[in-house]
């Protein structure tokens, strides 16, 4: 007597590990944390004006090109760069961290300013 005992285990389905806990997620910027405060240079005749202004950490700077001319905002340093800003165009950093940041226009490089940040 020969006895086949056949044992088919062949359902081995993929296994998808579902991702859990997605939900509730919040992205907190270093921004929340500011006052709030704003502070404006207005670029105009070729100049930024004020030429040098002092802001807490935090601030936010708004530069606005009154010039009829394209300009540009640009950390000497590299920490921040603008696109061309074109007449009344504006351009906006804020400054997370103290200290002294030069900067020029790169279309005119005799325009130039700083932003002190304590
Ligand atoms: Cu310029």
């Amino acid at each position: 007597m020969t006895r086949h005992n056949a044992w088919f285990v062949g359902l081995l389905a993929p296994v998808m590990i579902a991702v859990l806990g997605l939900a509730g997620s919040t992205t907190v910027t270093a921004a929340d944390q500011s006052s709030g405060v704003a502070a404006e240079v207005k670029i105009d005749n070729f100049s930024f004006g004020p030429q040098t202004v002092t802001v807490p950490v935090g601030a936010t700077v708004t530069w606005t090109n009154r010039d009829d001319i394209p300009h540009t905002v640009v950390s000497t340093e590299g920490v921040f760069k603008s696109k061309v800003r074109d007449t009344d165009e504006t351009f906006s950093y804020t400054f997370t961290k103290a200290g002294t940041y030069p900067y020029f226009c790169s279309v005119h490089p005799k325009m130039t300013g700083t932003i002190v940040v304590k």
